[in-house]
This record gives C-alpha cells, structure tokens and sequence, in this order.
C-alpha cells in the first residue's frame, strides 16, 4: 500500500530572491525527500507558497516604486521560476495572498473567536513619528530585556531566541529609518488567547515520539516559558483584512492579520488551490474527518521557525476544534553561514539563487548544499570547500566512472551492452557491498538524515569506481573478453543504478544518465542489486554521453569570491 505522505517547506518571504541559506534551511531538503517519496512509490503531495504579507513587502515595493500587488506578482513569479530551474518538484507553488488564504484565514479567527479564543484588546504598539508608521515587531530594534543583546528585534531575540513583545525592548528605535524618534501608541487588536491552550497543546506536544531532537527541545522551551496571549492583527495596510460577517470589522477597518498568522495557513490554501487545479480532493489531505488520518504530514524550515510551527499554528489548528491534521514529522535545520558570517540581501553578501544558476548548473549546488546540510550544527559554506566537493565528488568519481565505462565500451564492443561472461567473485563481492550500502542509503534518507545520505550515495559511487579497478575490463579485454564483457555489462548497469538512486539529490544528472539508456524510470531499487545490475541485457544500445561535471579552476574560485564579497 503506498503511503500517503503531505510535505511542506517553509514559505519563502516574498522579498527579493533567496540565497543559498534560504535555499537549502527547507525548499530543498524538503525536494530531496518529495522525490525520495515519489520513486518509492508513495503518493506525494509538495506545498510551497510566497510568504507575501507583512512589512517587508510593503517596504521592498515601496524600494521598487511599485504597489504592492505588482511587486509581489513579479516577485512571486521571480521565486517560482528559480525554483524550477533548481528542479524544486512542488506539486503547487502557491501564494499566501491569493484568496483561498483570505477566506480560510478569516475562517479560522471566526471559529476560534466563537471558542472564546479571541478577543480585542487595547494595546500598546510602537509608533515611529519620522515614519509615520506603526512598526511591526521586527522593525523596531532595541537591547533584549533577556540577554542584554543590542540589536535584538521586537519580535524575537535573535541572540537568546527569546520571543518577545516590542514593548519589551530597552531603548527601542525604528529599523526602518534609524530614528528614536518613537512612541507607543494606543491601538486596538485581536488577540489569541494562546495561555489557555497550554494544557492541550502539551498534550499535542507530549504525544509527538517522531519528533528529532532539535525541534522538540525548542517546543519544550516555549512551553516551559508559558504560553503567552498574542495579537494576531497589525496596522498595516497590505494583508488579509480583518472581517466579521462578511464586512470590515469595526474598528479593525484600517488594519489586517499579521503574517504569521496567515502564513502557515496558506499550507491548507495551497493544497486546495492545488487541488482545485488538478480535480483533486484538498480535504482529504488536510481533515482527519475526510480521510487525512491516514496522511504523514512533514514540514521543513530553518530552525528560527520552528516555534511557530509547534506552537502558534498548532494553537490555530487545535484552538478551533475542528479535525485538522497537524504535523507529524518536523525536519528542522540549522543556518548555512557565508565564510562564518551571514548571508545579507541588504549588503547582497552571499550567492543568491539567480546568480547560483549564471556559475553553474543546479546539481553542482544541489550535491554540495545537501552533501554539507547544516543538520546538527550550522555550517560554513565556501567557495573553496564547494569546489573540492564538485570536483572530487561530482567530477573524479561520479562524471569519471560513466565516461570512463562508455567509451571504454565504445571502443571495444559498440554503442551496445556486450554480450558473453558470467559474475563472478569481484561481482558478487560489488552486490554484497552495494546490497548493504542501498539498504542505508534508503534509511538514511527516509530518517531524512541528508548529510549521511550523501555521504552513502557518494561511497555508492565510489564502490562503482573500485569494481572497475579490480574488474580491470580493460585489462582482460585481450586474453579473455568474455570476462571483459561482464565488467562493461556491470558498469553500464551501475550507471543505470547511480541514475535511479541519485534522482532526488542531483536530478538533472540522473536524467543525464537515464537517457543514456533511453530511460526515465526512476522506480527505487527493492530487489537485491544483483538484480538491478542485470536489467540492461547484451544488445540493449546506449549513446554514450557528453561530459557530465567540468571541474572547477582556481582562476574561477577567485573571480566569484571577489564578485559576492568573500574576499
Ligand atoms: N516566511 C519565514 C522564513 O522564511 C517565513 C516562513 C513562513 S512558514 C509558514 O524564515
Ligand atoms: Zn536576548
């Protein structure tokens, strides 16, 4: 029976493309295990959406001299394309703005307000005189009532992780303008009252045994700390009007949600803006009542989401009583640092997803980010450590051992599988190591362990090149070449292997070595390998392909660490 399986990625933000940081903490990782799932024969469904609400939109439209709605519709349209060109396989790249998330988001504060979950509160807000503007949490910046850390955001410390109120900063500014020139007003808004869902929400949390540790200890914190009552409206102009009976609430007229109470929603509008494009059954993924009991349900982001994701949208989903499916399975990774440092679209320090594609193809950066997850701690990305890994990985073992078989075969026996010989002990010795090696690789990524995936995917290939040294086809060819004819028959069926077990890392290539056989089957080997590396029989024809991986050079290494301000 295939398995029913709901994947998420964080929302991108609809500012500006993103940065190989953005990329790998969730869009990718999540992609790897869709097409993971895919081959394996399990029935997959892959969300993601722009994240377009909020501030920094507003203000990166006003950057542009664009309105709004244009700048996000450019943008979206920006970040969908860069997408496929990394071959990022949603089922649907929606957007949070789109009206399927105005209705269910106006659905949810109306259910959870006739639960006694909301209410309005006066409250006081940050208001920058020299802006003319409210600001939302994180655009007021101050010293963290917590840490001491003096460039903490209003609405989380990112030194400490503490959540906070913007209220709460010492000597608050506006991070928008830079001026002190800010006072607290008095403004009106809706509150969810997050305090009396804590025992329920324990409860949920308690009854999570999947969860790795990352993500659970981070829930716990929070839930240690108390759940606090938080507003989930904002004065702002652009984002989900706030409503009640199908008209402006009063008083509420000039305001909208905030993003993050919206965001996670556009996950269930997503899939049934997904669903509605392909006559399929959106309820059936997101309602335990309507067949989602059955669905796994996995989400992944960077760590700094994490809070949201198991507690403020579980606040949403279990707060309204209604049978929504709630996460099962949370991947969360750590940051991705440029040269020790941050990535920044302001100071445009770091490789961007656009400009990763103009250096080269997807699946260099696809190997390298996924080879070097920042799983249990963050990692350094650099220039240097990024080619060593493409021209060792990619182009030594991987590129090396496909062109190295098929022209050897060329040469001597045709653009055809030869035909003579037996397996024998080097063989058998290959099944046994790959037998194993496939077994972990599958666990590997089926734990969504990724850096322990690669690292068997990469000893996959290796094992390939070290059968090839003992086989010595091209050693035997003159004395016995029936037994030079099993050694190019093995070979060409282990780049058959490499292209099916290398699909969800590296696609474009799998692709590559697929067509070399005139094949697109990606189906996960379940056989033992003895039998997937005796699917192409003698007279099956190949064409032998163009180089797979050019290596990296020095000169280029320096060029591009002058170019995104690594030197
Ligand atoms: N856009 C934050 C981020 O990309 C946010 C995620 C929303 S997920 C619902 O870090
Ligand atoms: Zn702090």
């Amino acid at each position: 029976m295939p398995k029913r399986i709901l994947i998420t990625s964080a929302l991108p933000y609809i500012n500006g493309i993103k940065h190989l940081g953005n990329l790998v903490g969730s869009m990718l990782p999540a992609d790897v295990y869709a097409r993971f799932e895919r081959a394996r024969g399990n029935e997959v469904v892959f969300i993601c959406a722009t994240d377009e609400h909020g501030t920094p939109a507003e203000l990166a439209a006003l950057k542009e001299k664009q309105t709004v709605e244009d700048y996000c519709a450019e943008q979206h349209e920006v970040q969908a394309r860069a997408g496929e060109l990394f071959g990022l396989s949603y089922d649907y790249f929606g957007r949070s703005s789109n009206p399927s998330n105005h209705a269910l988001t106006q659905h949810f504060a109306n259910v959870l307000e006739e639960k006694g979950l909301i209410e309005e509160r006066v409250d006081k807000q940050v208001y920058s005189v020299d802006d003319a503007r409210f600001l939302p949490d994180r655009y007021v910046e101050g010293t963290c009532p917590n840490c001491g850390f003096e460039k903490a955001r209003g609405d989380q410390c990112d030194n400490c992780g503490r959540l906070l109120d913007p209220v709460d900063l010492i000597d608050p500014y506006s991070a928008v303008s830079g001026s002190h020139n800010i006072e607290v007003r008095e403004t009106r808004h809706l509150y969810l009252l997050q305090s009396k869902l804590q025992d329920r929400i324990e409860n949920w949390v308690e009854s999570q045994k999947t969860w790795p540790q990352l993500t659970r200890s981070i829930a716990l914190k929070w839930l240690k700390e108390g759940l606090r009552d938080r507003s989930i409206t904002r004065d702002l102009k652009w984002g989900i009007p706030v409503e009640k009976d199908g008209a402006s609430r009063p008083g509420f007229e000039e305001k909208v949600f905030y993003v993050w109470f919206d965001a996670p929603i556009a996950y269930i509008a997503s899939t049934k803006d997904w669903a509605e494009a392909h006559n399929e059954d959106w309820e059936s993924w997101w309602r335990t009542d309507k067949g989602a009991d059955d669905v796994s349900y996995v989400q992944f982001m960077g760590k700094d989401n994490v809070a949201f994701h198991t507690v403020s949208f579980p606040c949403t989903l279990i707060g309204s009583e209604e049978s929504w499916k709630t996460v099962d399975t949370l991947k969360s990774l750590n940051w991705l640092t440029w040269y020790g440092g941050k990535f920044s679209t302001s100071e445009g320090r770091g490789i961007f997803m656009d400009q990763a594609l103009e250096l080269l193809p997807a699946d260099y950066w696809r190997w390298y980010l996924m080879a070097n997850a920042p799983e249990s701690d963050d990692t350094s990305f650099t220039l240097e450590s990024f080619a060593a890994t493409v021209n060792k990985d990619l182009a030594d073992v991987l590129g090396n051992f496909v062109n190295r078989i098929t022209r050897f075969c060329k040469s001597k026996f045709g653009e055809e599988v030869p035909a003579g010989g037996e397996a024998g002990p080097v063989e058998e010795k290959l099944y046994l190591e790959l037998d194993q090696r496939i077994a972990a690789y599958t666990e590997y990524l089926e734990q969504m362990e990724f850096r322990k995936a690669c690292a068997e995917l990469r000893a996959i290939w290796a094992a390939g090149n070290e059968y090839l040294q003992e086989a010595a086809p091209w050693a035997a060819f003159k004395e016995d070449p029936e037994k030079a004819a099993v050694g190019v028959r093995t070979g060409l069926n282990l780049i058959r292997l490499f292209g099916i077990l290398s699909q969800p890392v590296v696609p474009f290539t799998s692709d590559k070595l697929l067509a070399i056989f005139c094949e697109t089957v990606t189906d996960w080997p379940s056989g033992p390998a003895s039998d997937s590396l005796t699917v192409l029989t003698p007279g099956q024809p190949f064409t032998p392909p163009q180089v797979l991986f050019s290596k990296i050079e020095d000169d280029q290494i320096t060029e591009w660490k002058e170019r995104f301000g690594a030197a």
